[in-house]
């Protein structure tokens, strides 16, 4: 089976050496993890704990609970004393900086040695360790290429955790960033017991009624520009009172709006304690890490995000002047 391309092969070989040698790890990955962050994690903290290794795992806040179907996400902390220490290594998952874990920076024992592990290309390199692939559609995929490498049988579980990993950070097989590799590997965790359409109803077969409504809420609110080239919307306060719930995830909107014909920009534009989250979905004629840089934020080329310190007003104003400048004439 053809392994995924590596950009950082010796990275690779340094993590797997540091997982080999040690024995007791603490794993982490940044805050409001999404599915790859947690899929990772936990796949990860299988693979070690099936070699007789010890893992605590911890989280800022915890688990989420639309990810709590996750095997193994009940152990998972969120707060800094659930950590154990001594431990051997740190090892940070899907975070681009230390800083991404927040909170969990003090679970990191002072001077610990910390194995990065991650697939944004902006990573600050801040481990010991680093092991970075920024052409990788996820970490989930680097999990599975340290299990091969490492020769670690992975099983129903660790499966599980990393296809959660690979199909949501891909975009369902969907985003530019899907490899032949990417197929393959799916391929291999379905033959250790995934269920495709049982994790597929758990992840996005779980949407209630008033959720659904602020769906409805921001397709009206849609506004375009440059031909229909440039697509947002927003989230509101108000929206989330009238329909009773709060949205934690802007991923599920701004898809919405890149499904639009002919929308090469779609932004979301979600209004947090005195800010403005802007997540931005492109097609390949604009950066979407260009644009998010305007605002000091980053990502991938095609999925970035942001957070503006502004008014809704003013955010949505520097939003689309900056998509049009990244989109060009
Ligand atoms: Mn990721």
């Amino acid at each position: 089976m053809p392994a995924m391309p590596l950009a950082d092969p010796a990275g690779l070989r340094a993590a797997v050496d540091e997982l080999r040698r040690g024995r007791r790890f603490l794993i982490v990955t940044h805050a409001r993890p999404d599915g790859d962050a947690l899929g990772s994690e936990l796949g990860l903290a299988r693979l070690l704990e099936s070699q007789g290794k010890t893992v605590d795992m911890v989280v800022d806040g915890g688990a989420p609970p639309d990810l709590a179907f996750l095997p193994g996400a009940a152990r998972i902390g969120g707060t800094p004393a659930h950590a154990r220490p001594p431990y051997d290594a740190v090892l940070v998952v899907d975070a681009s900086g230390l800083d991404r874990t927040e909170g969990m920076q003090a679970a990191v024992p002072k001077g610990a040695r910390i194995v990065n592990i991650d697939h944004h290309a902006s990573n600050s390199r801040f481990g010991a360790v680093n092991w970075v692939e920024g052409e990788s559609a996820s970490t989930g995929e680097m999990i599975y290429a340290l299990a091969k490498e490492a020769g670690w049988p992975l099983d129903r579980d660790s499966a599980v955790c990393l296809y959660v990993a690979v199909v949501t950070d891909t975009g369902r097989f969907m985003f530019p960033s899907t490899r032949p590799s990417t197929h393959l590997l799916a391929a291999d965790l379905l033959a250790h017991g995934v269920e495709p359409g049982t994790i597929h109803r758990a992840i996005w077969g779980q949407k209630t009624l008033p959720e659904l409504r602020i769906h409805a809420e921001a397709i009206r609110a849609v506004k375009t520009a440059a031909g229909g080239k440039i697509a947002w919307t927003r989230l509101t306060p108000e929206m989330f009172e009238q329909a009773g719930i709060v949205i934690t995830e802007g991923q599920d909107f701004v898809a919405m709006v890149k499904s639009i014909k002919g929308v090469e920009v779609a932004m979301l534009l979600r209004a947090v304690e005195g800010a403005v989250k802007l997540s931005v979905r492109t097609e390949a004629t604009c950066d979407a890490v260009a644009l998010c840089a305007r605002f000091g934020g980053g990502g991938h080329k095609r999925a970035a995000g942001a957070t503006l310190k502004m008014t809704m007003e003013e955010a949505e104003k520097a939003a689309v002047e900056a998509a049009q400048a990244e989109l060009g004439p």
